[in-house]
Order: structure tokens, then sequence, then C-alpha cells
């Protein structure tokens, strides 16, 4: 196994070796220190990113048949191209990136839409409530209260560090969720869904928090 193709039984093994990482985290990584709350401090092992996937293979992108759609409480189905998703306003920003097991990257520089400005443009009905974001890489999903999913630094990125993104972390569009721990941040998103509740998500349904926030979820604990 490695970290391109790891699995659901990868990430758990992964928490189980957290603890022990920590210990040669502490003097290794003081930049890192200095730049996560402090309360993430110790269980940072390392830094830099890991490709995770729940399945086998890594979805492929294709510009001339890749769509998101955004289906549920919208006035009628819509289904976006890359080019649409780039024709509407650009955002960009520099957040910090926290996976759940203990690694981070930080100053990630990430462009792409806003959630509000694509709601917008979907014709987002008035009652809508929650965000369930859908990977091409089944069964890998995940929700967002509208609260959570409107905070300002919460975007549907179609660019990192300058580039599309990689095939890896998720091209052709990703979510980004800075302050939650990134299992939220769901890759190969095609179709957004939404709706009145909020859907429990894959690794919700492995026990972990809907509300993941840094620090404050039980992330650590489990
Ligand atoms: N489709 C999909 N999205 C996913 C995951 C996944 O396995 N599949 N893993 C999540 C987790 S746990 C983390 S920490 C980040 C990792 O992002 P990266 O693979 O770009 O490093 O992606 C999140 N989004
Ligand atoms: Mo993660």
């Amino acid at each position: 196994m490695n970290d391109r193709t790891i699995g659901r039984a990868g990430f758990l093994g992964i928490l189980g070796v957290g603890a022990v990482g920590l210990f040669l985290a502490k003097d290794a990584t003081g930049l890192l220190d200095r730049a996560i709350p402090s309360s993430l401090s110790a269980v940072v092992p390392t830094s830099g990113w890991r490709i995770y996937t729940v399945g086998s293979s890594m979805p492929t992108y294709d510009p001339a048949t890749y769509r998101l759609d955004v289906t549920g409480l919208v006035g009628s189905p819509v289904s976006y191209t890359l080019a649409d998703l780039k024709a509407m306003p650009r955002a960009e920003q520099v957040s910090e990136f926290h996976c759940v097991t203990g690694w981070s990257v930080i100053g990630v520089r990430w462009a792409g839409v806003r959630i509000a400005d694509l709601l917008a443009a979907a014709g987002a009905k008035s009652n809508v409530a929650a965000l369930r974001f859908v990977s091409a890489e089944s069964p890998y999903d995940d929700s967002l209260t509208l609260q959570q999913a409107l905070l300002p630094d919460v975007m549907l990125a179609y660019e990192m560090d300058g580039e599309p993104i990689s095939r890896p972390h998720g091209a052709p569009v990703r979510l980004v969720m800075p302050q939650m721990y990134g299992y939220k941040s769901v890759k190969w998103v095609n179709r957004i869904e939404l709706g009145a509740t909020v859907v429990p998500g894959y690794w919700e349904q492995n026990g972990y928090d809907a509300d993941a926030w840094l620090g404050n979820s039980n992330g650590f604990s489990s």
C-alpha cells in the first residue's frame, strides 16, 4: 500500500501511528508549530501532501465530458463545464490544509468559485440548508451546512499553487474547507446536491464528526 492508493484501512492505520510520529515532530517542525493552532501542533508528524483515495483508481478528467451537476433544491438542475465554472467570479486565497491523521500543508494557494456565486448562478432555492458534494470517486461524498459553505474561505477550487488542480488532488475541481479537517474537502467533485438537511458523508458513516472543525471535533480521539 502506498499513499497514492491509500484506502479506508490506510486512513485508520495512520491514526494508529500518529501518536508515535508526534514525538519526532516537536523539534523538527518549528515552523509548523507556529503556523497552526497550538492545539494541533503536538500531533503533526510531518508536512506535505499525501494523496488519498477510497477506491483503487483516481477519476480521469476529460474536458469533453466533465460536468458539474447541481441538483436538488434548484429551479431546474444545471450542468456546468469547467469553462462555465471559470466564467463565474474568480476567488483566490492562501490557506492551511490539515488532515485529521496529523499532517498539514500551510500556504496553499487556491483559486476557484465561492459557493455563494455558484448558488446564485444555479438559481438555488431559498430553502437550501445543506450542500452534499459528491465525488466522481464513488462512494466518496461529504456535506456542509449552508452556513458552513458560505464561510469566506470555502471554495470550489480549480487551481492549486498556480496550476490547474492535478489529477491526484482532485481534477478538475475539489472543495476547499480550510477550517475543517481535510476529509471535508471532497476531490473530483461532479455533483452538488442542494438539500434541506445534512447527509452524513463517507467518513461520518465511519464515525467522524460532520462538524469537523480543526481542534474541536472527534478527530483526535477516534
Ligand atoms: N474523493 C475523495 N476526496 C477526498 C479524499 C478521498 O479519499 N477521496 N480524502 C480526503 C482526505 S481524508 C484528505 S486529508 C484530503 C487529502 O487531499 P489530497 O489527496 O489532495 O492530499 O482529501 C479529502 N478528499
Ligand atoms: Mo484526511
